[in-house]
């Protein structure tokens, strides 16, 4: 399916720095060294109940390990799917009595609008489940030829048995792992399973749900690790430099990934790094579709908020971090993004290449943007306070903020 529209990343001078990020499989801080084409591929929306904070919150994280590396003069190979077909949407779908491609599609259409407003960079392949389906299946056949999937009542599960290296992504113990499986999206009470963890590789076809030919496999639809495994190994191959997304999907998501990936290929990990983001929450609760404590980006902007406050207010946190979301926040933002303006309008002002170094810096950090903010603040409280006689450095902070972190000033 089609992205959305990129916005343009400024050059600016000097050289950028090399990522240090922390890589969850590892536990530590690794310093990436993609090729001169960097690979990522980024968990995308389930689409319905698009787009909230929490989300805009994970895509802003792999949004700045995209422009530190275009910084780098590094190119960028970005893959993220959208899971348009899946127990959750579909159940969306029959609650509020709509038909479930249409509630994908205005969803989706809603996400591509919001990261357009954010200033996201767009993938370069924006793949859907449904559109995957071709490439999924022969994939599930290849992993039950190996003796790594089996059949239950017409399903397909894989056996996590077959990779020895299953749990190297979230090192959870086996307690934690069915707890968290139970919670999201596993059956890990289904008797006749080998493991309980085991995830489900292609449900065979259910009356009245959507259902797809799987060839020697019946009829059905895929599994979603199986879907994130088929959409990554298709576009980027194995032992791409990152794969992203929020904290929860470490497990059972990125683990059951690597898994069917390294049963598929022989190699472990997928990715050379996972990187994960915090959950954004409100009112003491994770941020999700399913509690509905929701505070969507659309809403902001529908009301007048400049997408480019929201987009700070991101920023204001460290991508690790769990944080909430509160009005308090967005009204720093407001703030924060006026004082900007003000001191970039002017034709000069205190030298520029100090701030555009310490930005670097910061991101090339794990990503630290909220030092990299604090850096421009300082500029900023420079600048109003007694200004400085630097022609052009207003403009270059400006094109550093555009480019280094998607704000526009
Ligand atoms: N389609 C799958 C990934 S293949 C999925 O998890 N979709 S999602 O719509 O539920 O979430 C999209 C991304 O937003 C995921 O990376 C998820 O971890 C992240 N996310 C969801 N809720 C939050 C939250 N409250 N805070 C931060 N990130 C969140
Ligand atoms: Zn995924």
């Amino acid at each position: 399916m089609h992205a959305w529209p990129a916005s343009e990343v400024p050059a600016l001078p000097g050289q950028g720095r090399d990522l240090r990020i922390h890589d969850t499989a590892t536990g530590d801080l690794v310093t990436l060294a993609p090729g001169p084409v960097a690979r990522i591929y980024v968990c995308g929306i389930t689409p319905y109940d698009a787009t909230h904070m929490g989300h805009a919150a994970t895509y802003n994280a792999f949004d700045l390990v995209q422009r530190v590396w275009l910084d780098t003069k590094r190119q960028v190979h970005y893959v993220q799917n959208v899971t348009d077909v899946d127990d959750p949407l579909l159940e969306r779908a029959l609650r509020d009595d709509v038909d479930w491609t249409a509630l994908a599609e205005k969803e989706t259409a809603l996400f591509r609008e919001d990261m357009t407003a954010l200033r996201m960079l767009p993938p370069r392949h924006y793949i859907g489940a449904v559109e995957a389906i071709p490439g999924i299946v022969p994939l599930v056949e290849r992993l039950r030829d190996a003796g790594a999937a089996y059949e239950l009542e017409g399903d397909t599960y894989f056996s996590v048995e077959a990779d020895p290296h299953f749990g190297g992504v979230s090192h959870l113990d086996a307690a934690a792992m069915r707890l968290l499986s139970a919670e999201r999206g596993g059956d890990p009470d289904r008797p006749g399973k080998k493991n309980p963890l085991d995830p489900m590789l292609w449900m065979a076809a259910r009356e009245g749900e959507p259902s797809w030919d799987g060839a020697s496999l019946g009829r059905g639809r895929p599994g979603w690790h199986i879907e994130c495994v088929a959409i990554a190994l298709d576009h980027l191959g194995m032992g791409f430099d990152v794969q992203g997304g929020g904290s929860d999907l470490a497990f059972p998501h990125h683990e059951m990934g690597a898994s069917h990936a390294q049963a598929l290929t022989g190699e472990f990990p997928m990715a050379k790094a996972y990187v994960h983001a915090g959950m954004v929450g409100l009112d003491g609760e994770k941020m999700s579709k399913s509690k509905g404590n929701l505070v969507f980006v659309s809403a902001l902007r529908r009301e007048g908020v400049d997408p480019a406050a929201i987009r700070l207010a991101l920023l204001a946190h460290h991508y690790r971090s769990d944080w909430e979301w509160t009005d308090q926040v967005l009204r720093d933002a407001v703030a924060r993004l006026e004082r900007w303006r003000a001191a970039v309008s002017r034709p000069d002002g205190p030298p520029a290449e100090a701030v555009v170094e310490e930005i670097r810096e910061a991101l090339a950090n794990d990503l630290d943007s909220p030092a990299a903010l604090d850096a421009v603040d300082r500029w900023a409280a420079l600048q109003q306070e007694s200004g400085g006689t630097d022609e052009g450095a207003p403009g270059v902070v400006s094109r550093a903020v555009d480019a280094l972190m998607g704000v526009a000033l």
